[in-house]
């Protein structure tokens, strides 16, 4: 199966329903009150974190996702229904990535969520609100409003959703114990193998597929004594697997003494980082391929801890089924951290603010409320316009609009809409 790590994918919510025009029907009333009811709002696109979820490949299929669209308001006042929300889960690990591409300049990514944790939630897009009835509109002196609000659309947004996998296992041991070789053999990664120590200078990443789990293992540049104090490569790079469930302590089989090497390792362990110390061990006693009857026998009653042991070979891939069950067991057995999980959202409520500047041929406004409102103003409605030359008085916007120089009769260009400039 091919591994799909990164997909553009185009998400449109549901537009708001319109908000209606009625008016109650009543015996002996000829027209009674407005009882317009209010249009539901547009289903949103939700990404969910499961860590039951392996690849993105699902959406090589289906790069068009759809929210439901909110229904329309019925007279009564009755409520339209609302869209129903699209929740798409995604692997653990997945990030939410915008590209702006310029008109010069080279494009730049923008990671608008990282859904580390499962249970994660991120709104991709979010449903436009239904339109009011005009049953909210009428006042004493106005008792007879012939307008609704539009409903709002849907949000809708280009991203790439990318797989940035944590690795939950961790391969460490001495230099030249066959870490990468192991690496290579459970797992689609191919680093760099010889027969000499330090091969590996910079972590290796792996994706293993065993039993219909996958999960991501990283090989780690070897470890000798003394490396808390900076011999050989050091333990800088054990940051990369600080993060893991699980560690496979792979140990040189040809060893004279392979209990010190283990021991080695796990001082250095501790001297480093007590909680990485702690982490769940599988021990893999490697290159059994190359040991005699005798060797065998003797490495065979050989404990490590409380650690369960194999007697593997990277090489003849002796042992590898039963150590990656045991990873596999572990890694099930770690019990998913305690905090509380991130709810990730791109836009607070409508921002207020605005800005107002001067345009060839008239004017700009510039502002999420207020294009939000023109949005879902019917502007052919002469009622509709009037509110809304009303909520731009209130929200200062005419005044603003003044001061620049702006006349009665100018062009006033709000969002992708021109209205009229009017003092009211
Ligand atoms: N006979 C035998 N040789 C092995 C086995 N696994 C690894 N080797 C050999 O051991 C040597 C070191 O293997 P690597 O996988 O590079 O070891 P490493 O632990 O990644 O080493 P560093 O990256 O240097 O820390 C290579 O020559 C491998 O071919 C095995 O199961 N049997
Ligand atoms: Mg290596």
């Amino acid at each position: 199966m091919a591994f799909a790590d990164e997909v553009k994918i185009n998400a449109k919510a549901g537009n708001g329903g319109d908000g209606i025009v009625s008016f109650r029907h009543e015996r002996y009333i000829s027209k009674g009150g407005p009882d317009g009811g209010d249009g539901g709002s547009g289903g949103s696109i939700i990404l969910v974190a499961d860590h039951n979820e392996t690849s993105l490949i699902s959406f090589l299929r289906n790069k068009n996702l759809r929210a439901e669209n909110g229904i329309s308001g019925g007279p009564q006042k009755k409520a339209g229904k609302a869209g129903e929300n699209l929740t798409i889960r995604v692997p653990v690990g997945t990030q939410v990535v915008v590209v702006n591409t310029p008109k010069r300049g080279k494009p730049s990514e923008y990671v608008l969520a990282d859904l580390d944790r499962s249970g994660g939630r991120f709104v991709l897009a979010k449903g436009g609100s239904g339109g009011l009835g005009n049953a909210h509109f009428a006042r004493a002196a106005f008792q007879t409003p012939q307008f609704a609000e539009l409903g709002e659309p849907g949000e809708e947004r280009e991203v790439i959703l990318r797989l940035k996998m944590i690795a939950e296992v961790g391969i460490i041991g001495l230099p030249n114990a066959g870490k990468s070789t192991l690496l290579s053999v459970i797992s689609n990664a191919r680093p760099k193998i010889a027969d000499y120590a330090f091969t590996t200078l910079v972590p290796n990443l792996g994706i293993i597929d065993f039993k219909g789990k996958r999960f991501m293992a990283a090989d780690i540049p070897g470890i000798i004594e003394g490396a808390h104090q900076g011999k050989g490569l050091g333990l800088d790079f054990l940051k990369h697997v600080e993060r893991t469930k699980v560690l496979i302590h792979v140990l040189d089989g040809t060893s004279s003494d392979i209990k010190n090497d283990f021991n080695v390792i796990n001082t250095e362990l501790k001297k480093y980082n007590k909680t990485l110390a702690a982490k769940p061990q599988v021990v893999a006693v490697n290159k059994t391929d190359v040991l005699n009857n005798k060797s065998l026998a003797e490495i065979r009653k050989l404990k490590f801890g409380k650690w369960p042991v194999h007697h593997i070979s990277a090489v003849t891939h002796l042992g590898l089924e039963p150590l990656l069950y045991d990873v596999l067991d572990t890694l099930n057995s770690v019990p998913q951290a305690a905090a509380p999980i991130p709810v990730y959202t791109i836009k607070d409520l409508p921002n207020e603010r605005y800005e107002v500047s001067k345009l060839r041929g008239g004017w700009k406004v510039v502002g999420d409320k207020i294009e939000r409102m023109v949005i879902k103003t019917d502007l052919r409605n002469e009622q509709a316009l009037g509110r809304l030359y009303k909520i731009l008085k209130r929200m200062g916007v005419q005044a603003e609009l003044k001061k620049i120089g702006a006349k009665e009769g100018d062009s006033v260009k709000i969002g992708r809409f021109t209205i009229e400039y009017r003092i009211v």
